[in-house]
């Protein structure tokens, strides 16, 4: 019996190309071979997708960015075809799951989610609609408030509507947060204390997204919960893990949070007295159903000294090599990264088949 294809899909044209191929590799290393056959696919910084060769199912460290082009084709169930090839060159074989180890533009806002069915082939992790609604803190933030969870107070902005810093204070406190509402990372967020910082702080915001998100601060510690689906369909959430502050930025940078992420910086688990671990680990699994999500995401909360918190995002697509926070919480739980890779992947094709 021939082994099941899974397509790792990493790469892509954001910035955060370089920490999804480190990401991949880990995936990789962590699949098991007797099960599974890891086909790399590539997406290089101008879009194009490459098929990779593997010396013994290893990526090697420094990706050489050459391969087969290839793409899915529509309805095709993984089959793929190579094209810019040889006419006498047979095309690869089909995959039979994606695995999308993707950040940023088109990974984890539902588009490649959305490619995936399009060409009904089974994915890992959240489907289109968990994915559009977790990448959109605005809309985050309106479904989380209706299934009765706390959320820091907020008002969404579009380029033509400018708000005046009193009226932003009188609301939401001198000290505001403006994030773009669609951005993974924490790329285009800053602090405002005043009319001079709200504006410089809008035009920021603004140059990554069309709406933006003026936020209360919350002055708290960053917890963060690991929330898995498995095959099944049961639901397990993690020991909530905790970020340690940042006393130079105050908030976490794209840098601090993804790339210097050296293990110190995370403590898993959080301390916390059992009473606020438990209603956490409540809170995160209620906001993964609220917003549709679907075989993993991590629920990130602001706690406040008085242990009252809100959720501050749900990210869909977490740091996922095995020292970032969602593998360390779940090992911490009892699952170990290769085998949270295997059920992330079994998850996927038991979707499949339930939808058939
Ligand atoms: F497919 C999973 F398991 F859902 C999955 C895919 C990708 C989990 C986590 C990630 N993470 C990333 O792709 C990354 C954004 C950390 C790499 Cl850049």
């Amino acid at each position: 019996t021939s082994r099941l294809r899974v397509g790792v899909l990493f790469g892509g044209q954001s910035s955060e190309h370089d920490v999804s191929i480190l990401s991949a590799r880990n995936v990789v290393k962590a699949i098991d071979p007797n099960t599974y056959e890891v086909v790399p696919i590539l997406i290089d910084r101008t879009g194009q997708w490459l098929l990779i060769e593997t010396v013994q199912g290893t990526l090697p460290a420094a990706i050489a960015y050459s391969g087969t082009k290839v793409c899915l084709v529509p309805g095709g169930r993984g089959r793929l075809l190579a094209f810019d090839a040889p006419a006498q060159a047979a095309h690869p074989s089909a995959i039979d799951i994606l695995f999308p180890v993707l950040h940023g533009l088109h990974g984890e806002d539902g588009s490649m989610q959305g490619l995936a069915q399009a060409c009904n082939i089974p994915l890992v992790g959240c489907g289109i609609l968990g994915s559009a609604n977790a990448i959109d803190k605005d809309m985050t933030k309106r479904l989380l408030r209706e299934a009765g969870l706390p959320v820091a107070r907020s008002v969404t902005r579009k380029p033509d509507q400018r708000p005046d810093y009193e009226d932003i204070a009188a609301a939401l406190g001198q000290t505001v947060f403006v994030k773009p509402a669609r951005q993974g990372s924490s790329v285009g967020v800053s602090k405002a204390r005043s009319a001079e910082e709200l504006r410089h702080a809008l035009d920021e915001g603004f140059k990554f997204d069309t709406k933006v998100l003026i936020e209360e601060f919350v002055k708290a510690r960053e917890i963060e919960c690991a929330v898995l689906e498995r095959p099944d369909g049961a639901l397990m959430v993690s020991v909530p893990g905790e970020i340690a502050a940042n006393a130079s930025h105050g908030f976490y940078t794209y840098e601090a949070k993804y790339i210097d992420e050296d293990g110190a910086a995370i403590s898993v688990p959080a301390v916390l007295p059992d009473e606020v671990t438990q209603r956490l680990q409540d809170m995160a699994e209620k906001a993964f159903i609220a917003l549709g999500c679907e075989g993993l995401a991590r629920v990130d909360f602001f706690v406040r000294a008085d242990m009252s918190a809100v959720i501050n995002e749900v990210n869909t697509m977490p740091g996922f090599t095995d020292i970032s926070m969602y593998p360390k919480a779940m090992a911490a739980s009892g699952i170990p990264y290769p085998e949270l890779v295997g059920l992330l992947i079994e998850h996927g094709l038991a979707r499949a088949k339930a939808a058939h």
